[in-house]
């Protein structure tokens, strides 16, 4: 089910709004306030997926809501629940993206255990385990087939190289996450290439055995900038460093690549606290931030950012930072900010 409720302008950018499950249904109601507070005259069109939308219908991602999302300029996204792989691996397909970007910083006023954290996690999007080739063989056996492909590892390479290289004062170097000495034809091939294109850059680099690189991360988490990764490890590694910053509720991502965009939170549907107003609008925010720089719009993304850092670094706090504030309490702080 979609509502267009800006009305129809052609001159506007359209945003897909699909707050998805859980407490996607809370943070991304606070981040269009921050997008609206900002100034861009965009319109916005609602959208519906996830569990509940598979309850109501039989189906979790509705055609609609994928053409929705494919023909936008920018999809703000919120959370997948036990229907994450209907809805946001397709969602983030529907808008040719190939690199999930997830920024994982500690900010000043957030207890973080590593305050020194900040790495970009430059995943692909695509390929590996996540490409759902799953079967059941017989009773009691499953397989699973993991894709890597040269042309998908050189594109997102490139990508990763590319987001370094622009970023050469703050980014000394790309780290190549993989397991090549176990998976040797799959992560053989993704590290081979990220190799041959990262020697086209003037970008110092290097790889990790992405077990390895899990301790180290933990251990000295100041020794990495870009950590370019096959798609398992990138997600299971920017959640080890949501943990470094303190915690899920801060890291954002973008979904981007030949075409539109999909921004959302890192974390997903957190059922637990669901529907009690206490979530962190954070990572949907700076979400929305990264969507607004994606769009062009470099000064109002650097004022979002700029105004929820300030919000972490002077409260209010929602419980998973250690304070008692509601959703609604944290979103009213970054919009008076804005204003
Ligand atoms: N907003 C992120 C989200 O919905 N996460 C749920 C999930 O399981 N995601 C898998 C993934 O990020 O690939």
């Amino acid at each position: 089910m979609t509502t267009n409720d800006g009305g129809a302008n052609s001159d506007r950018e359209r945003i897909a709004v699909i707050p998805g499950d859980g407490i996607g249904q809370e943070v991304v109601p606070a981040a269009r306030e921050v997008l609206e507070a900002v100034g861009p005259e965009f319109e916005f069109v609602a959208g519906e997926a996830g569990d509940a939308v598979r309850d109501k219908t039989g189906e979790a991602l509705p055609d609609e809501t994928r053409e929705l999302a494919a023909g936008a300029d920018a999809t703000l996204f919120g959370a997948a629940g036990e229907t994450a792989a209907d809805v946001v691996l397709p969602l983030r397909n529907a808008v040719g993206s190939f690199a999930n970007v997830r920024p994982a910083r500690a900010y000043p006023g957030v207890d973080a255990p590593h305050p020194e954290t900040d790495i970009v996690f430059v995943r692909e999007n695509t390929q590996g385990v996540y490409s759902g080739h799953e079967t059941d063989v017989a009773p009691g056996v499953t397989t699973l087939t993991r894709v890597i492909t040269e042309s998908a590892s050189r594109e997102i390479s490139r990508y990763a190289f590319e987001y370094a290289a622009e970023r050469g004062e703050t980014v000394s170097h790309v780290t190549v996450a993989h397991k090549a000495n176990v998976m040797r034809k799959t992560d053989g091939l993704f590290l081979e290439t990220a190799e041959a294109v990262g020697a086209e850059y003037d970008v110092p680099y290097d790889d990790a055995l992405m077990d390895a690189l899990a301790m180290h991360l933990v251990q000295r988490p100041e020794d990495y900038d870009v950590v370019l990764c096959p798609n398992l490890a990138g997600d299971v590694l920017s959640d080890l460093a949501a943990g470094l910053v303190g915690g899920l509720g801060l890291l954002p991502s973008a979904n981007v690549g030949r075409e539109g965009g999909l921004f959302e939170p890192v974390h997903g549907s957190a059922p637990d606290i669901a529907g009690e107003g206490v979530a962190n609008p954070a990572a949907t925010m700076l979400s929305a931030a990264l969507l607004l720089e994606h769009l062009g719009y470099d000064e109002a993304g650097q004022r979002v950012r700029s105004a929820v850092e300030g919000t972490l670094a002077d409260g209010p706090h929602t419980p998973d930072l250690g304070g008692s504030a509601t959703t609604r309490d944290v979103t009213d702080a970054v919009v008076a900010r804005l204003e």
